[in-house]
């Protein structure tokens, strides 16, 4: 069996990336392919650039790599965005922001018989959120071509990252999986009444995928993998010192609690979910 190790949102977060990397290693895993948003967040973007240039086959852009990677329209941005702006900036080389400009939407290929598709968030939206307790509908419209997809075809699988919270889930014969994130792991939905130990979300998270790579024999085996990884977060924030949002990316990582999740509950709520009967 071919294995495929799938990573995301890396957010410049060495010490993830790196523990991540080992443990592929030690996996004797044959393809590492990388979702996107590699930058932002943490102070070690640019290394975290070079090695995933180096290591992943194929590389996505997600909406941070394409937004902090391009011109900035400065006059709409209020003075701390700006602030967050010329950081990120000053982090990045101008090869290492071509790079980043230059990454495709999605990509797919077969995998057993079954058509895998890949993007960072959603197939229409770079930056479009469906969690792991959305509509039916909003979950089944991951399947779906767009104009960003290489091919019009509906996905078997769907592997995407973005939200920063590993989860699997099959409805209609194909299987939703999100690879969570490296460098930014959280837990979407949290309460303090029936939440578990913290250290089950602030780890490492990626996904493997097993199965026959570019056969579409849908009768070999396959098999999917999520994997948690645990890192030295203490020694990551240590040099973090001139983070431009140091307290509120230590809490971050520290906590796994993400920064705006009332506007993310919000959103839900819109669409009839409410969060607080969960
Ligand atoms: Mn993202």
């Amino acid at each position: 069996m071919d294995k495929i190790a799938i990573i995301s949102d890396i957010h410049g977060n060495l010490e993830a990336l790196n523990s991540v990397f080992k443990d592929i290693k030690e996996r004797h895993i044959d393809k590492i392919f990388c979702l996107g948003d590699i930058v932002a967040k943490g102070t070690h973007q640019e290394e975290c650039v070079k090695l995933i240039k180096d290591n992943c086959e194929v590389v996505l852009k997600g909406n941070c790599d394409v937004y902090f990677a391009s011109k900035i329209d400065r006059k709409t941005k209020t003075e701390i965005e700006l602030k967050r702006i010329d950081w990120i900036d000053s982090k990045l080389s101008n090869e290492s922001k071509a790079f980043l400009k230059s990454l495709p939407y999605s990509f797919e290929f077969f995998l057993s018989g079954r058509l895998v598709r890949l993007f960072h968030a959603t197939p229409e939206k770079i930056n479009g959120f469906i969690g792991n307790i959305d509509t039916l509908e909003r979950l089944y419209s991951l399947f779906l071509p767009s104009e960003n997809t290489v091919s019009n075809e509906k996905a078997d699988i769907v592997v995407y990252g973005h939200i920063h919270t590993p989860f699997m889930q099959k409805i209609y014969n194909r299987t939703i999986i999100n690879a969570g994130s490296v460098g930014n792991a959280i837990d979407v939905f949290r309460n303090i009444d029936k939440d578990a130990n913290v250290k089950n979300t602030t780890i490492a998270n990626y996904v493997i995928l097993s199965g026959k790579y570019d056969s579409k024999d849908i009768n070999e085996k396959i098999s999917f993998e999520m994997v948690n990884v645990p890192y030295d977060i203490e020694k990551e924030l240590s040099k973090n010192t001139d983070n431009i949002e140091k307290d509120l990316y230590e809490e971050e990582l520290r906590s796994g609690k993400y920064r705006n999740m009332e506007k993310i509950y919000k959103s839900f709520e819109l669409r009839g979910i409410d969060i607080n009967k969960i």
